[in-house]
């Protein structure tokens, strides 16, 4: 891979470490997160809590695109090619693009989880028998070699679930550029990517009434407590998620509901009542818009699958 991922400045410390990056983040005078780190076992079973609920309609609606048009998507995946997923989780949606491209011997999940990776493995192995499954503990949006058993297989990238939207547009550009040189020459992309739409429906999706996403966020301070000896009072904080519709994302946020210190790594954090600590963005796109983003990253925009109501996106990007 080139340098170009590394061109863009991050918005959130992240690449120095958990405790490094929470150390920095919590030191800047606006307080940030890096939505990274909500995925450790725990984080990875409340997002999977997430996507089973009524409100969170991403992970539905793209089920069904992908469902309806995955034969379509995989076409020419034969014994050659090999599927490589970016942040893959549960790869349950993986599983339906798998049952409709028999041909495919081999599959890369690319994971920050190992236990979701783990968990993804031995039930696809199952399913799959003639299935080789290569799971890649990493972060893909750091430069590094893919094992040797892709070197000369034809790569076909997956990235489901708008995680390309947790990242900013310029982090999001040179990311799919990164992907583009990975997947090499004829490669190709299939991404998933939320739409723009009503920001009363995203706000439901991201501030669901059964309190998911609110549990989902306070992992963050949960885990700073369990892997970094932190003392954060989780009762001390909420959740919350709001839309800011001129940079096009949801913005979540953990809130200090009083004045309070906590303390990190011998380090005392003072917040004041009302104060936020920024944990994740979530950018929407319109359909051209990411096509353009596309194209921008060097990739020839194809084919686009979308749902009836224009929810979400699926698309296609080829490497010229
Ligand atoms: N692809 C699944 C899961 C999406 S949740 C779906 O569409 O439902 C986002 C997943 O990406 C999580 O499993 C998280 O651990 C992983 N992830 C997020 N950022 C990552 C990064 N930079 N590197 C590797 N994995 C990442
Ligand atoms: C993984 N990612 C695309 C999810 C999203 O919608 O941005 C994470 C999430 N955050 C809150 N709910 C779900």
């Amino acid at each position: 891979m080139t340098n170009d991922i590394d061109r863009a400045e991050p918005a959130a410390p992240k690449g120095h470490g958990f405790a490094a990056d929470v150390l920095d983040g919590l030191s800047r005078a606006e307080k940030r997160l890096s939505c990274l780190y909500f995925y450790d076992a725990a984080g990875s079973e409340l997002f999977d809590e997430i996507t089973r609920l009524p409100d969170y309609y991403p992970t539905r609606v793209e089920t069904d695109i992908l469902a309806a048009n995955g034969e379509e998507m995989l076409d020419g995946a034969d014994e050659d090619s090999a599927l490589v997923e970016f942040g893959s989780g549960s790869s349950r949606k993986t599983e339906l693009l798998l049952e409709r491209a028999p041909r495919l011997a081999l599959y890369a999940p690319i994971d920050v989880c190992a236990s979701a990776l783990e968990k993804a493995r031995a039930r696809l192995s199952a399913r799959f028998p003639h299935l080789r499954v290569c799971p890649i503990v990493a972060d893909f949006s750091r430069p590094a070699p893919l094992p040797a058993a892709l070197a000369d297989r034809r790569r076909i990238g997956f990235f489901p679930g708008s995680t390309i939207g947790n990242f900013t547009p310029d982090e999001a550009r040179a990311l799919l550029l990164a992907m583009r040189v990975l997947l090499g020459p004829g490669g190709r992309l299939i991404v998933g990517v939320d739409l723009k739409k009503d920001p009363s429906r995203l706000i439901a999706a991201y501030n669901d009434a059964h309190g998911v996403t609110a549990a989902f966020n306070l992992n963050l301070l949960a885990r700073i407590n369990r892997e970094l000896g932190g003392g954060f009072d989780l009762s001390g904080f909420c959740h919350q998620a709001i839309y800011d519709a001129r940079a096009g994302r949801i913005e979540m946020r953990l809130v200090s509901r009083r004045r309070q210190t906590a303390k990190i790594g011998g380090r005392d954090f003072a917040f004041s009542r009302g104060e936020a600590i920024h944990t994740e963005d979530c950018y929407k796109y319109g359909v051209d818009e990411f096509r353009v983003t596309a194209s921008d990253a060097g990739w020839t925009p194809g084919r686009v699958w979308t749902d009836a109501e224009a929810l979400f996106s699926v698309h296609e990007l080829r490497a010229p």
